[in-house]
């Protein structure tokens, strides 16, 4: 052995001297102890142990007294031994360069293949973990999902292997608030979108109005907001003719409702406000869309959100409208986006009701009520196509 001491671990203190008197009778002297974590796994599940440092003569204690404040103990002169200041030589310096480059090794492993170390341990549990990971869903998610079907195990243990797509489907479905009808008695509704820019606003606005007028018949309104972008107005002008409804431009906060009283004194069941995107960095745009939004306290604000963003972005881009107390969340362009699946921690995490997916251009064509059902059938159908 290399080291000018010995370094003894145990439980408990009494333990340590236990097996130091073990080994050197009475002559050995401790230079210090300190509590340290043993075993686990890069931290995790290790366990409180006492380490003592002992040298076995006198002459030792004497080479190692070289300006490190120690105080020697013999062993002999005590049977409990408090915690010894003590700052140790670098002992065993390889031996733990060699436990940090196994355990990176173990991490490389896991990241390479995920599930492989899992530590589920029932195969029903598993089958249902590695097809939650196929959808690409963020660990976190699987693991949380994984627990719920295990608590609700039936006394008869798990079911047969080939439930286990409809297990998780379910499982998924129901992580996903419902979105109910918002009830706004005998006033019209209005449905507010605001959101970024190019997420998919004045066209889903266009897809839902044109449903309303001519699927369910109902009087409809429109109101823009958005002046700022040249040709913006136009857009929505277009469509409007196209199902014949009326659009209403508004520039100021102070003329919203207003206008919406004259909407519904003209009969408007069903009133959509588009709001110009705004970028959740332009502090002044995002302060003026919030004095629109107060104007009119009983509207539904839908947050629209283009699949196609990446989830860190779409984060970011839900806490910044989170000012604007959103109730609902749209999600646009699921035609192009790769998969739901890597969304799905960052819809739970926004925590509001789906209202609408849509995916794709055409008008009214591309756009459905975001039913659980067929959230999933976009996380699930996406990955195999
Ligand atoms: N592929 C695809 N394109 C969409 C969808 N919804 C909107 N778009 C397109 O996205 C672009 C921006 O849409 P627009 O409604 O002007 O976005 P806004 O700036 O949020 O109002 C247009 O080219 C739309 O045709 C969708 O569900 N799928
Ligand atoms: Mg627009």
């Amino acid at each position: 052995m290399n080291e000018k001491f010995e370094r003894f671990q145990a439980s408990t203190m009494a333990e340590a001297l236990e097996k130091i008197r073990e080994k050197f009778g009475h002559g050995a002297v401790i230079m210090g102890s300190r509590k340290c974590r043993e075993g686990g796994f890069l931290g995790f599940g290790s366990k409180e142990m006492v380490e003592v440092f002992v040298a076995d003569t006198d002459s030792q204690v004497q080479n190692l007294k070289c300006g490190g404040a120690i105080s020697p103990v013999p062993v002999s002169a005590r049977e409990e031994v408090d915690e010894i200041p003590f700052t140790p030589p670098p002992i065993r310096e390889k031996e733990q360069l060699e436990k940090l480059r196994e355990d990176l090794g173990k991490l490389t492993e896991l990241l390479r293949r995920p599930g492989k170390e899992s530590p589920i341990a029932h195969p029903f549990l598993r089958e249902c973990s590695e097809q939650l990971l196929s959808y690409e869903l963020e660990p976190r998610i699987v693991d949380m999902i994984i627990s719920q079907i295990e608590e609700q195990k039936l006394p008869g243990g798990f079911p047969a292997k080939t439930s286990v797509e409809l297990i998780v489907r379910d499982r998924l479905a129901k992580i996903f608030p419902p979105n109910p009808l918002m009830v706004s008695g005998d006033r019209p509704r209005i449905i507010f979108l605001i959101g970024p820019t190019g997420v998919g606003k004045t066209t889903t606005i266009a897809k839902l109005a044109s449903r309303a007028k001519v699927e369910q018949c109902r009087k409809v309104a429109l109101i823009t907001l958005d002046t700022f972008r040249i040709g913006a107005v136009d857009q929505l002008k277009q469509y409007a003719d196209i199902f014949k409804v009326p659009v209403h431009v508004i520039e100021k906060p102070d003329e919203l409702g207003p206008e919406v009283e004259k909407c519904t004194g003209e009969g408007a069941e069903i009133i959509f406000i588009d709001s110009a995107g705004r970028s959740p960095q332009d502090e002044l745009k995002m302060s003026e869309l919030k004095g629109f939004i107060n104007a009119l306290p009983e509207a539904e604000i839908h947050l629209v959100l283009s699949t196609t963003t990446h989830p860190r972005t779409i984060e970011s881009i839900a806490e910044r409208f989170s000012s604007m107390s959103f109730d609902r969340v749209i999600l646009t362009k699921l035609d192009e986006s790769v998969s739901l699946g890597p969304l799905v921690g960052c819809l739970l995490d926004i925590g509001k009701p789906i209202s609408y997916l849509t995916d794709g251009q055409n008008v009214p064509k591309d756009i459905f009520p975001a039913d659980p059902e067929r959230v999933v059938d976009f996380i699930v159908n996406k990955q195999k196509a």
